[in-house]
Parts: structure tokens; sequence; C-alpha cells
């Protein structure tokens, strides 16, 4: 599939425009890479299918853009991208991914000072020479270090989101394969870590060579580091790296356990064996040279007096003591989620209408949809003020009277995504918030604050009374922002008291809470909601993402409000 590697070609088009300042333009090639980040089917089957005209259904996708996907299919280019970068020859894209710069910075700091990437601008901020120019001062140079710090950080990693997609694709065609036995995925991805390094896969097969030539021929291979009967090695075109390793059928479950790791629960778990005068390793669980156990992991730890922790445990982070006393937690899972509370629609920022989305909800199988505009502070979304949220709620009481002469069982809730402003007010009066069913809050803005005054600020807007939901809590985005600055137990202490809900924001960019704030969360007894914060309907899907993430950080069922049936979740937002 392309579709990712267009959606950033086009990405980085919108920032040129921007940077060129030309009005309109950069939306309309920003809106076209989400509608393709977002599209489940390949760009170019439609392409195929259809032509340029099917291309032109595509929501956001105009003649000119279409024209512009056309030619990059035919020949792997789009010329008018190849002359704005010629134009002005930085790496944009590098250059931008520092948060808080944005094109027209990169613009200042090309013009003023030559900065071409981010070496040249870790160079010139270290050396102050970015302090004085026009329009920068000295906490843009400090907040430009930090983002740098943080971009090296997270370098070499990937979403979640990106790399299950891309290998659910790749196990579907190996599992093709008539000479594969048993596939698994293994590694951080199959423990469904927020970002993930590589991609391991596992098989059993009587036929490596036939198996190895198919892997490496894959489409989107893009180079081969390594290739031999028991590992191969490639790299996809996305930019991350899978290994394949071939394992005998007796030792599918012992390999299975070690490449899931992660190696911190591994190297636990070898001493466990140590202990009982065991050997444990990838070929299997051994007492001298006899082989006890490895077929299976289940079979593996049943020796070792222990039930098997689920992937998303497997951190070492008391799960191997949980598992030696057989008292895990009954993990929530995705068939318990009965709704989502933070769906945008096509009355502020979303791209589907308020029916579409309650249609996508209904397919999910839930009991219902939440739709949270956000609000009038909020320009750039297109946020709602009161009197567009006493319209709205119209529309949905009409919406839902439809829906139930149709007979079917959905409920569409009004909700709103609130501004939490710098002082802790809401945007939006008490007067509007009290005439929804639910109003979240969230931090859209001056995220560097004083930790003191971050936590009053977010304190103050879970005693406002109308507020039951705060929004991804810590305002992290991967890969580029990191959580603000806030006091976690403070915030927990009040939440309890103010029987606040937390979200966790199952966004693929957010994950926020992160799966250590999950686990907090849990333990000081404050109720969790997992939302996907979807701006289009597609996005719902990525339900599981949050799931995953209120599973490693051990959130059980009633920890999260959104398992309960309607009558129960009103009850408590009430
Ligand atoms: P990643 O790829 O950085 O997102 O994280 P993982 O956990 O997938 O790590 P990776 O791909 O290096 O190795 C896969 C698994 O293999 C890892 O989770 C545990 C196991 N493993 C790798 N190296 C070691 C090691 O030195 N000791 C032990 N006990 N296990 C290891
Ligand atoms: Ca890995
Ligand atoms: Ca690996």
């Amino acid at each position: 599939m392309q579709n990712q590697q267009l959606a950033e070609i086009f990405y980085e088009i919108a920032a040129y425009l921007e940077m060129e300042e030309v009005a309109f333009k950069p939306y309309a090639y920003q809106r076209a890479a989400l509608t393709l980040e977002t599209l489940e089917e390949d760009i170019e089957e439609i392409y195929k299918k259809g032509g340029v005209k099917a291309l032109e259904e595509l929501p956001g996708i105009g003649e000119n853009i279409a024209l512009k996907i056309k030619e990059y299919l035919k020949t792997g280019k789009i010329k008018y991208y190849e002359r704005l970068k010629k134009k002005t020859p930085i790496d944009l894209a590098e250059i931008t991914a520092v948060e808080g710069l944005g094109p027209k910075k990169a613009k200042v700091l090309y013009q003023k000072l030559g900065i071409k990437n981010l070496k040249d601008l870790e160079k010139a901020a270290k050396a102050h020479k970015i302090a004085p120019l026009f329009g920068f001062d000295e906490t843009t140079e400090k907040n430009i270090l930090e983002g740098i710090a943080f971009l090296k950080k997270s370098k070499g990693r990937f979403l979640l989101a990106e790399i299950l997609l891309e290998t659910e694709e790749i196990l579907e065609r190996l599992k093709k394969l008539k000479e594969i036995d048993q596939i698994s995925m293994a590694g951080s991805l199959r423990r469904m870590k927020e970002t993930i390094g590589d991609v391991d896969i596992l098989v059993t097969t009587k036929n490596p060579g036939k198996v190895m030539d198919f892997f490496v021929s894959l489409p989107g291979v893009i180079k081969i580091w390594g290739k031999g009967n028991t590992k191969s090695s490639v790299r996809m075109e996305q930019g991350f790296d899978v290994d394949l390793r071939v394992v005998q059928k007796k030792s599918y479950g012992a390999a299975l356990q070690y490449f899931t790791g992660s190696k911190e629960h591994n190297i636990h778990l070898r001493k466990i064996a140590m202990d009982k005068g065991l050997k444990l390793n990838e070929y299997g669980l051994f007492r001298g040279a006899k082989m006890v156990a490895g077929k299976t992991e289940e079979e593996i730890y049943k020796y070792l007096k222990m039930v098997c922790p689920p992937p998303e445990l497997r951190e070492d982070k008391g799960e191997i003591e949980a598992c030696l006393k057989n008292n895990l937690p009954k993990l929530v899972e995705m068939k318990d989620i009965k709704g989502d509370l933070h769906c945008h629609c096509d009355w502020d920022a979303g791209e589907n209408t308020i029916l579409e989305m309650a249609r996508t909800a209904m397919g999910l199988g839930y009991q219902y949809i939440g739709i949270s505009s956000h609000t009038k502070f909020l320009r750039i979304e297109r946020g709602l003020n009161e009197s567009q949220l006493g319209q709205q709620r119209k529309e949905i009481d009409k919406l839902n009277r439809r829906i139930k002469n149709q007979e079917s069982r959905i409920k569409i809730l009004q909700g709103a995504e609130t501004n939490i402003l710098k002082d802790g007010s809401i945007d939006i009066k008490d007067k509007a918030l009290k005439k929804l069913d639910y109003a979240i809050a969230g931090i859209h803005s001056s995220f560097k604050m004083d930790k003191q005054k971050m936590t009053e600020r977010l304190i103050k807007a879970m005693k406002n009374p109308f507020i039951k939901i705060i929004a991804h809590p810590t305002g992290r985005i991967l890969k580029r922002r990191d959580e603000y600055q806030i006091d976690f137990d403070q915030i927990l202490r009040v939440a309890k008291q103010t029987k606040t809900i937390l979200e966790i924001n199952a966004f693929p960019v957010r994950l926020d809470l992160s799966d250590q704030n999950v686990r907090r969360t849990k333990e000081a007894g404050v109720k969790m909601i997992i939302n996907t914060d979807s701006h289009q309907k597609d996005q719902m899907r990525f339900m599981n993402l949050g799931v995953a993430q209120a599973r490693r950080g051990w959130a059980e069922k009633k920890d999260i409000i959104n398992t309960q049936p309607l009558e129960k979740l009103l009850k408590y937002l009430k």
C-alpha cells in the first residue's frame, strides 16, 4: 500500500505551501493526506478500478490532487513536489518535527541562518544564535533543544498503529502459504507496546527454504539484511524492519515465549526456572538434558507452577509474582466495550455526519456513541459556541427519534470537548454545559506551564461540576511532544473526590494515559474511559489500541466506564 507514503508527501507539500504563505491550499493537501492515512483500501486499487474519477469521490480529494495521485502511482514522483523541494532545499519534515517549529519559522531559520536540518538547528540553538532572531526568544531556544532531545529518544521507533496494520497484512500473505504450519507475531508488537522498534514473526514449517524465498520477496520489501534457513531480516518501504524466524514444532512455545519478551520478563522467568533446577531458553524448558516443556507457552508456565500472563503484561512489573500466586487481574477486553464517547463530526473539524458516525458505532456493535465537538476557543478545529451546541442538541434529538423508529438500538449522546483555558476555566458557559449529556474538557493550548500552575489548572477544571471527563490527560504526542508537567498524584486525589473520569485516548499518536499512568489511576480507584477521539468514521476502529493500553496498565472491566450499559453509564455521568 502506498497510502502512507503519499500522505506524507502531501503533508510536506502542505508545509512548503504554508512556508510560502499560500492561503487555503495547505489545508487542501492536509485534508487529502488525512483521507489517505485513514483509508482502508489501497489507493492504487481504487485508481485501477475507477481511474481519476474514483479518486475524486474520496473525501477531500478534488481533481487537482487526484491528478497528482495518478502521477505518483504511474511515475513514483510528483513534479510539483520536486519543484517545491528544489526551491527551498531544507529537510522540512525533520525541522518541523520539532515541537513548536512550524514551516514559517523554518523559513526564517533557513533565510537568516541557513539552517537546513536538525544538525544545523541543534548547533545554532546551542550557540545561542536563534534567540536574537526576530520572532524567537530564549524560551524558544530552550524548547528547541528539548524538542530535539525528545526526537532523538524516539528515533527509529514506529507507532503501534502503523506497524500493526502493515504486519497484519504481511501475516495474511504468509498464512496463504501452505508450507507454513504455525505463525505468530512476537516481540513488542505482540505485547502491544505503544511504539515498536522492529517486527518479530515466528513460524513453523517443513520447508524453510520456500518460506524464506517467499518472505524476502514480499511486496514492500526494499532491502534484505540477511536470509538463512532459521532467520531472515528485511526492511519494508515504510522504514521498519521485520525479522522472520523458523523454529521447530516442539520448541514453538518456548520460542514464542522467548521472542515475545520483554527481555526483563524473560530474565526474571529464567531465574524462577533456575531456582527450580531447570533451564529455560528459546528451545525449551529443560531438566538436565531432558526437555520437560516447550511446545506451547502455557505448558512452560504451568510447569513453573504459574498461570500464563497475557503478552501485554510481560514487562516484569509484578506480573510474574501475580502469576505465581494465581491472582492476575482479569483484564478488560475489546468485547467489553459498549460505546465511544469522544467522536468528532462535520459540525466541527470531523469528516463525517453524526448519522454516519452513529452507523459506524452500530456496525461495531456499540450501544451508544457520544458526539463531542470541539468548542469555541479552538478555532482551527471549528469549535462550536453555546448557540451552535443548542442547535446540535436538536439535531441529535431528531436523529435519536429517527433511529428509534428504525428499531435500532444505538443511542446518540451529546457531549462536547471543551477547552481548559490557561486559568483553568472552561470556554463554554455552565448554562450550556448543563444541557449536554456530559462534558469533556482538555488542554489544547499553553502546554509549557510551570508544574504547580498546570496542576492547579487541571484541578480547577475537574472541580467544575459539569466536567465529567478529562481528555488525553497528559497531553503527550508520541514521537513529538512529551507530557506536560503535572503532579499526577494530586490530579488523582482530586479526580477521586470529584468523581472525574480520566480518558485513555486511543488515537494512534496519543495513547494518553500511558500504561504506567493507567496503572496509577486504577490503583487510586479513579475510573477511566477508553475513547478514540475519531475525526473520521474509520478511526473508530482504533479502539483496540486504547484497550491494549488499558490492559498494559492492568485495567479491568470495572475500571473502565464505557464497558457499562447505557443506563449505568448515564447514571455515572449525572
Ligand atoms: P522493540 O523491537 O525494541 O520494540 O522490542 P522487542 O521487545 O520486540 O525487542 P527485540 O525485537 O530486540 O527482541 C524480541 C524479543 O526477544 C525481546 O522482547 C525479548 C527477546 N530478547 C531479545 N534479546 C534478548 C536478551 O538479550 N535476553 C533475553 N532474555 N531476551 C531477549
Ligand atoms: Ca521487536
Ligand atoms: Ca527483533
